[in-house]
């Protein structure tokens, strides 16, 4: 594909250019202790197939009523039906279970006073997957990328009383995507999470970002500012540590300090958090901030300089009735089962869940994973594909690098190794650790099955090399697993990013044999007894905490889900597999004291 395949295949027939990806991680703004107006509710809504409305400009459409138009409308935007934001669509009606295009949400946002030094964003918390955004029929910018946050600032474009809000969204699965049209997830679409007016004076803190010097001395914080306006300088305050100091900022209004301050740390057994507030020019944001050191030493993994296993468990953002829609007692119960499972990590696959879960890891003390949707082969060679996927990550990092619990961004899954991916990939580590310095890198990668090694040549980019193998499901010969472990020197931690086996419960499950719970839980203690006597694997996040809605999966047991959940769709069955794993973390976390 060309360098502008996005453009080629999205904007031909179009007079407007709407592929310009304009709002990107460049257009954020920190939203932390901001007041938010909500926009959730019902808005106008339809589906269109055919991109009709973006070829007639229903966007253009001003809300006149029908006695007073001199052309028939197709669509109204103004009136009929709605649907709730968030949502995702599928799970609204079975007309659009399996829709794949554009759809429309129009509504009315009234406005008491437009201040004309007040600056306005609209931030939407994630729409699947390309989003453009119109008010009063202005076209503001598009974004890329299912799983992340974006900002459109709406300063200029608001008027005094009624404007309109138009969002396209678009979910079809393309080439150039990431990921591309291939998964093992359903394709949702729609507006999915919170979308949210925030208000701001005219100078406006864009970013934050506060952590421990990661150099061994638990004594020194640093933190990043990035504020648009004239203010020559912000202050930051950590009240509990006594902190108030000015950060100087340049003529780009960007500024660092490096602060003397010896916070109590963070960590899963000690889940400290800090108050952090910054104001500049009248503008104020404020976090929490733990702090806490990771880092990667020989094959250690080390938080606070203490070795650390990783019990963990893989988790979609899926729900049977919600779709992709997530909500604090959805997550908190996610980490109820963790707690169960006597985990201390989460690997949340395969691209950003909500923002909630990582500020719940903070509070409850949870390690994270946190990924991109770089998955399989997607379109290594094309650097509008490239672009779309550091954006995502870039967006990623900037919006939860305050979160103590994360401890590693991971830019893919299972991807070949080929010279496009290596290089794409390796930028990709790159611009995380520019962006971040005090946290791990990692990927899940190959093993080469011809020579029962782990091989990879990403492995020497990472700092932790994940490995998915599902020995006893897709790989029938387990002896193989334990060669795999004798015949690989890693020099670098592994985690069993994947493994797991399907089984099905309830009257549609087989009693023994493939797609059994009974196989299931044979599958899980022989690679508990092989990876056992690995030391340089650190750790393990299983496939997967709940069984998942997914297209691919139709055979008689899996009834259009993956089944390797330890607890059914229902969020509450648990298989007998679930105590298997809960035993060897417990075994794991006694013995290390
Ligand atoms: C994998 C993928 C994951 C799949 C899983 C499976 O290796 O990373 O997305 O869902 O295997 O169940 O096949």
């Amino acid at each position: 594909l060309a360098e502008n395949a996005l453009q080629a295949l999205h904007d031909e027939d179009y007079d407007v250019p709407f592929n310009t990806q304009s709002l990107n991680h460049s257009t954020m703004i920190f939203t932390g202790g901001r007041p938010a107006r909500s926009l959730a509710g019902e808005w106008n809504f339809c589906v269109d197939l055919l991109d009709t409305g973006l070829r007639q400009k229903w966007f253009a459409m001003r809300p006149e009523p029908a006695e007073e138009r001199v052309e028939p409308w197709d669509y109204d935007p103004y009136q009929g039906e709605t649907v709730p934001v968030p949502s995702c669509w599928q799970m609204l009606k079975e007309k659009w279970y399996f829709f794949e295009g554009s759809a429309w949400y129009t509504r009315a946002l009234d406005m008491e006073e437009i201040a004309a030094d007040r600056r306005y964003f609209l931030r939407v918390g994630a729409a699947q997957y390309d989003c453009k955004v119109f008010l009063n029929g202005v076209f503001l910018g598009n974004h890329y990328g299912g799983s992340t946050p974006f900002c459109a600032e709406l300063t200029g474009h608001l008027e005094p009383g009624r404007n309109w809000l138009m969002l396209v969204v678009n979910n079809t699965r393309t080439l150039d995507r990431v990921p591309m049209r291939n998964t093992d997830w359903f394709n949702y679409g729609g507006i999915y999470r919170e979308v949210e007016l925030f208000e701001t004076p005219a100078t406006v803190i864009r970013d934050l970002f506060v952590h421990l010097v990661p150099d061994g001395s638990y004594a020194r914080i640093r933190a990043e500012v990035a504020v648009d306006g004239d203010a020559r300088d912000a202050v930051l305050r950590l009240p509990a540590l006594g902190v108030e100091a000015v950060v100087p900022l340049d003529a780009d209004g960007r500024g660092e300090i490096v602060i003397d301050a010896q916070p109590d740390l963070w960590s899963p057994e000690t889940p400290v958090l800090h108050d952090v507030e910054l104001t500049a020019g009248g503008d104020r944001v404020a976090d929490r901030v733990g702090f806490r050191q990771i880092e990667r030493v020989g094959d250690e993994i080390r938080l606070n300089g203490r070795p650390l296993f990783l019990r963990g468990i893989s988790v979609h953002e899926d729900d049977r009735k919600a779709g992709k829609v997530t909500d604090e007692a959805d997550l908190r119960r996610r980490f109820a089962h963790a707690r169960d499972l006597n985990c201390n990590y989460l690997r949340l696959a395969h691209y950003p869940h909500h923002e909630l879960a990582a500020k719940l890891a903070d509070e409850l003390g949870f390690l994270l994973w946190e990924e991109i949707p770089v998955y399989w082969a997607i379109a290594f060679d094309n650097p509008a594909t490239y672009r779309d996927a550091e954006n995502q990550l870039c967006e990623l990092i900037k919006r939860d690098r305050n979160r103590a619990s994360v401890i590693i961004w991971s830019v893919g899954n299972e991807n070949p190794d080929t010279d496009a991916r290596l290089s794409f990939m390796r930028r990709l580590v790159e611009t995380a650790k520019r962006l971040d310095p005090t946290r791990l890198t990692s990927a899940a990668c190959l093993i080469n099955h011809a020579r029962n090694r782990i091989e990879d040549r990403l492995a020497e980019h990472i700092d932790v090399i994940g490995i998915n193998e599902y020995y006893g499901w897709y790989e029938e010969n387990f002896e193989d697993l334990a060669e795999i472990g004798r015949n690989s020197d890693p020099g670098k931690p592994v985690v069993i990013s994947e493994t797991g086996a399907d089984g099905a419960i309830g009257d549609g499950g087989p009693r023994r044999g493939l797609f059994s719970e009974d196989y299931m839980t044979k599958v899980y203690e022989r690679q508990i007894e092989t990876l056992r006597p690995l030391s340089y694997v650190k750790g393990m996040s299983p496939w997967i905490l709940y069984d998942f809605r997914v297209e691919r999966r139709q055979n008689v047991f899996q009834g259009g889900f993956n089944r390797k959940g330890l607890i059914a769709a229902d969020k509450a069955t648990k298989k007998t597999a679930f105590a298997v794993l809960a035993n060897y973390y417990a075994e794991r976390r006694d013995s290390e004291g």
